[in-house]
């Protein structure tokens, strides 16, 4: 139900994206709309959830500027790590206000443990520096995963039937899907996406272990296969990358696919937790075993 209101939004969000590039007036119109609505929700919180972003940056100057301009203003926390960039990331990161965390070991998903171990909300939503994913669907993801009960939203940019991408990157990161499909037994359709939502609280219970662009498809394999955690894909748009890519598509791609193999059959040491415990996921742990005895 609320998936299918989420579908509508979906088709509106790109239909408006459209007519505000034909139309520079619209394009006002529908700013200083948002510029209300931010107003109004001045107060922070969602629903009364705090919610942190977390982004890892590695010389993205050219785009936090794109997602501080129509970023919603309630989040409560905005975390950019930063390793060691040799442009002003850093410095562009604080004249929004941002918290910048140095991180000077190097990696995606390094830099994403730092960032997440110290975000501090209910609710965490990640993207990367470049401006490509959108952030007015913000809103949307937390709605439907208030309603719908869900622990964790994996975006999925394959519904964007425009979305710039190469045929390598579509291909591959479709190989990377279908491993998962026969080696993990779910069904995701973008499994390197670096968008995603979901409670604080599960980092306690998912063991993490990749410092590469592995962390995105392990983060995933953490949520859909922990026992008695609802996750969910639901697709978003995407748009063109400001600034230089990071990703090395047949580096990455095949370290990506061993990635897949080691975790599957042990080979990896597990990782400390990124948060300590607590007595939510415990009561929920006792709730989940009482269903099942
Ligand atoms: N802190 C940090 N950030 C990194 C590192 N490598 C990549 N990033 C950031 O992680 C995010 C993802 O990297 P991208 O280059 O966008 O990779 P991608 O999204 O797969 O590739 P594109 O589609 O070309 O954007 C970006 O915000 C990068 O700046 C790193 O070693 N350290
Ligand atoms: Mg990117």
């Amino acid at each position: 139900m609320v998936a299918e209101k989420f579908r509508d939004h979906f088709d509106f969000f790109i239909i408006c994206d459209k007519r505000a590039r034909r139309n520079d007036k619209k394009r006002l119109g529908s700013f200083s709309l948002s510029i209300h609505f931010q107003l109004y929700c001045l107060a922070h919180m969602y629903r009364n959830k705090k919610i942190s972003l977390v982004m890892p940056c590695l010389n993205e100057e050219k785009g936090l500027p794109q997602i501080a301009r129509d970023l919603p203003a309630w989040i409560d926390q905005v975390i950019v790590v930063d390793n060691n960039s040799t442009d002003n990331t850093a410095a562009v990161a604080r004249s929004f206000g941002w918290t910048v965390i140095p991180e000077t070991r190097r990696g995606y998903g390094r830099a994403y443990k730092t960032g997440l171990a110290n975000a501090t909300s209910d609710i965490i939503v990640t993207m990367d520096g470049d401006g490509t994913y959108p952030r007015n669907f913000i809103p949307i993801l937390l709605d439907v995963m208030l309603e719908e009960e869900i622990d964790f939203i994996s975006c999925d940019r394959t519904g964007h039937k425009d979305r710039p991408s190469s045929f390598l990157r579509i291909l591959g990161n479709d190989i990377l899907n279908l491993f998962i499909w026969l080696i993990y037994w779910f069904r995701i359709h973008d499994s390197q996406s670096g968008m995603w939502v979901f409670k604080r609280e599960l980092l306690a219970r998912m063991n993490l272990t990749s410092d590469t662009m592995a962390f995105s498809e392990e983060i995933k394999l953490e949520a859909f296969t922990l026992p008695g955690l609802h996750a969910r894909e639901l697709v978003i748009y995407y748009k063109e990358r400001h600034g230089e890519s990071k990703l090395n598509i047949w580096r990455d791609g095949f370290a990506n696919l061993m990635f897949l193999f080691k975790k599957r059959f042990g080979m990896l040491d597990k990782a400390e937790p990124l948060i300590a415990n607590d007595w939510r996921l415990e009561a929920r742990d006792l709730e989940i075993e009482n269903q099942k005895s």
